[in-house]
């Protein structure tokens, strides 16, 4: 039985009230017993996650990080910086890192050898185009992101990770993929990790993201092969996100 995980991607949103008032609410309400739950957040904030979800259960991680340790890389973070504030998961390669800022499977890739490297989980973004589904080409693209990455760090490495599944087309639109759906290409990831070790296939946790919602995510996680969920904008409403966690447990 693989652990369910709820992760939520406050993407570039909040300040330090909505912060307070968010982790505070999920503190008192998220049990974190039965499922991993964990809050990506804007880097200023994780120095308010970690003073507020410390001995909660829940973990907080970043949305990136920059691969080196340290040097002349203005604007980037490390991965010892994200440490120092507690972070146990970054997220790579989400799709807006992919197509607003260039991140290729490559430097998808390099950041989860270095995430490995330096013990954070990282939580891998993989997904199609609404155009690359509808020409039939979503196993390819999808099994291309994912191969780039065990090419890499190999199925050990994959093994230490989490994998979410983000169809572009479903990412802010309300557009949910049907739990079919989903579930068919959570059971293709799992067949691309099989292919290196079958082991590290059946345990490794793959998340379903993609306009989850509190109607939704119950019977999303119910799919044999979805084991939870990467939410973004419902993981800003308090008691929905509260719902979402429960619909994992
Ligand atoms: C997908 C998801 C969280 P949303 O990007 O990563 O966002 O739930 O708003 O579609």
């Amino acid at each position: 039985m693989r652990r369910p995980m709820v992760a939520g991607n406050w993407k570039m949103n909040g300040d330090k009230a909505l912060v307070q008032q968010l982790l505070g609410h999920f503190k008192s309400n998220i049990r974190a017993e039965n499922a991993d739950v964990v809050i990506f957040a804007p880097y200023p904030f994780l120095y308010q996650a970690e003073e507020l979800l410390s001995a909660s259960g829940i973990e907080w991680g970043a949305q990136n990080f920059y691969i080196e340790a340290s040097g002349a890389f203005t604007g980037e973070v490390s991965l010892g910086m994200l440490k120092e504030f507690g972070c146990k998961y970054a997220l790579v390669g989400h799709s807006e890192r992919r197509t607003l800022f260039g991140e290729t499977d490559e430097m998808c890739a390099a950041k989860v050898k270095a995430a490995l490297g330096a013990g954070v989980i990282p939580v891998l973004c993989v997904g199609e185009t609404l155009e690359q589904r509808e020409s039939g080409v979503t196993e390819d693209v999808v099994g291309q992101q994912v191969k780039a990455v065990l090419e890499l760090v190999g199925a050990e490495g994959i093994g230490q990770s989490v994998i979410a599944y983000e169809p572009v087309w479903a990412i802010g639109t309300g557009k949910t993929a049907t739990p079919q759906q989903a579930q068919d290409v959570h059971a293709y990831i799992r067949k691309v990790v099989a292919e290196q070790n079958a082991e590290v296939a059946e345990k490794i946790q793959i998340l379903y993201g993609g306009s989850v919602n509190a109607s939704t995510a119950e019977e999303l996680f119910a799919m044999t092969d979805i084991d939870g969920g990467l939410v973004g904008g419902a993981s800003l409403k308090a008691d929905d996100f509260v719902t979402i966690c429960k619909a994992a447990e």
